[in-house]
């Protein structure tokens, strides 16, 4: 769905998440299929109040302003507080994702159902186990949007960086606009790292290559200095086709994914795999990894269903 029109072809079904935090509610829906209108299929879908800049905040008040209508709400004593529209400046009021037609993994996905966590223990042998066939399981379609980048057949005019082993583009959640919110992504050419486990000594150079090109991007394009971007992996990725998450180092929302046992500082995997022997297994294949888990991912069950007979006495999801 593109169009004006087949936005209000929308039909809601449940709400997944709200937070007033982040001024975003995420839905559950349906849109028809186009070619087949008696046929619907599923959708999430996320608004979000657009961020606003300091220069629109700035020029917010004032002749000429950004505000094009007010409401006052209420005046009292010294205090007066009212609603306001905003003119054309704006990037738009609402930014809205849709992912349609969604599968219940995107359904799942804890940015967008609420759920409760638990935090699991991935042991090498879990991982081997458990973890490593629910990759292999995934299909090829899942990671369509990435072929697509990669082979130019999407989002070319937005790549900043181009090489035969990665390119850097502006993720979907940014706004484009917004500096301060600056979100990019670099997205490896080498299909065979499927995540954080699958790093190893000889990556290091692809992994310093995208830091360094990344910290240049940003300065040649938008001035800013050294140090501006925190660049980390997930673990577990929503998608297993090996990227970088690469944000303004002042942008802090807990909308983005940079909870502790989630987002894996990309100075630090560096860091550590330098630490590796040149032969014999790595650091990321040795390691037990500690990370927060939604009991709505797939993953959830099984990884806490082989918790420890110890630990299974106290009833707690403990692997
Ligand atoms: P992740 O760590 O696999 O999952 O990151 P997350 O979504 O839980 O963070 C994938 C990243 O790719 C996210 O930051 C998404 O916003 C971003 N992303 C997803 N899709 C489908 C696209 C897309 O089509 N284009 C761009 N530019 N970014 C995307």
């Amino acid at each position: 769905p593109t169009s004006f029109d087949a936005l209000k072809a929308f039909s809601f079904e449940r709400i997944l998440n709200e937070d007033p935090f982040t001024h975003s509610i995420i839905l559950l829906g349906t849109f028809p299929v186009p070619g087949n209108l008696s046929e619907r299929v599923k959708a999430v879908v996320r608004i979000e109040r657009t961020i606003l800049n300091a220069d629109q905040g700035v020029r917010l008040l004032g002749d000429p302003g950004l505000l094009t209508r007010i409401k006052l709400e209420q005046s009292t004593d010294i205090y007066t507080w009212l609603f306001g529209w905003l003119g054309e400046e704006r990037a738009g009021d609402v930014k809205v994702n849709i992912i349609c037609p969604a599968t219940e993994t995107h359904i799942n996905k804890a940015s967008y159902l609420k759920q409760e966590h638990v935090l699991v223990h991935e042991t090498p042998e879990l991982y081997e186990k458990i973890v490593k066939p629910y990759i292999a399981a995934f299909p090829p379609s899942r990671t369509q949007w990435v072929e697509n980048i990669l082979t130019g057949l999407s989002e070319k005019d937005k790549i900043l960086f181009n090489s035969p082993d990665f390119l850097i583009l502006p993720d979907m959640k940014w706004d484009l606009k917004t500096v301060t919110s600056l979100y990019l992504i670099a997205i490896v050419q080498d299909r065979s790292i499927r995540s954080l486990r699958d790093l190893r000594r000889r990556h290091i150079p692809l992994l310093q290559s995208i830091r360094r090109e990344a910290a240049r991007v940003v300065g040649e394009k938008w001035g800013l200095g050294k140090g501006s971007l925190r660049m980390y992996i997930h673990y577990q990725p929503s998608y297993y086709h090996f990227h970088v998450h690469m944000v303004n180092a002042n942008y802090q929302g807990n909308i983005l994914g940079m909870a502790v046992g989630q987002a894996y500082i990309l100075d630090d995997v560096i860091s550590l795999l330098e630490l590796d022997p040149e032969d014999g297994p790595g650091i990321y294949e040795r390691m037990t990894l500690t990370y927060g888990l939604g009991d709505q991912h797939e993953l959830f069950k099984a990884l806490t269903e082989s918790q420890s007979g110890e630990v299974k006495e106290n009833k707690r999801p403990y692997v």
